[in-house]
């Protein structure tokens, strides 16, 4: 990587830090863990940093259900219960630093409906054109749900991607799920850094 690209990857005026659902239920000891979903915070802390020490927007997003979620096995969806809205397990990583200017983006808030995207029934897209933001950098949980689905409506709204390789992890329901939704986001046009990158 030359100097020119390692200074293109300085957040600047019109970028945001995208935060996908680092939530204690997708942490080791959650009802849904992620494997190794802790080891984002501590990445993630620091991009936190630079866009804090820039006055760059950052945004969270977090799944938000009812106890009867759809998305629920005694329902008939796919996952154990996760997630519930105001629950503990719902809330944000203890360790993770948002900024109180974070913009909160709550998703899946209602029963009949699923959105892996933060996108998805949400008003993350206007506010981010409100904030004037082009670029975003995507990072968190987990890496073959809900960052890839937020990372794919990012892209097909004409956002330009960096998505934080080191910062995100994989359920890997399937083996290699993590891998292929990885070359997934590269082949649509998101490109995938390191904070070193960014920081060296
Ligand atoms: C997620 C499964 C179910 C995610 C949310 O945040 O990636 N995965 N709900
Ligand atoms: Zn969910």
């Amino acid at each position: 990587m030359n100097a020119v690209n390692q200074n293109n990857l300085h957040p600047r005026t019109g970028d945001a830090l995208l935060i996908v659902d680092v939530q204690n239920d997708f942490l080791p000891g959650g009802s849904l863990a992620v494997p190794h979903g802790d080891e984002v915070v501590t990445v993630l802390n620091r991009y936190l940093k630079l866009f804090e020490t820039r006055t760059l927007p950052v945004y969270a997003t977090r799944d938000w259900h009812p106890a009867q979620h759809c998305s629920f096995r005694a329902q008939g969806g796919p996952w154990p219960p996760h997630c519930v809205a105001k629950t503990s397990g719902a809330a944000f990583a203890a360790a993770l630093q948002l900024p109180p200017s974070a913009v909160i983006i709550s998703k899946a808030a209602t029963v009949e409906q699923d959105a892996y995207s933060g996108f998805q029934g949400t008003s993350l897209d206007q506010q981010l054109r409100a904030d004037n933001i082009r670029r975003l950098f995507i990072g968190g949980l987990a890496t073959d749900y809900c960052v890839l689905n937020t990372v794919r409506d990012a892209l097909r709204l004409g956002y330009q991607v960096l998505v934080l390789g080191d910062a995100i992890r994989a359920v890997d329901v399937q083996l290699g799920d993590g891998l292929r939704a990885e070359e997934e986001m590269t082949k649509l046009g998101a490109q995938r850094i390191t904070v070193k990158e960014v920081t060296g």
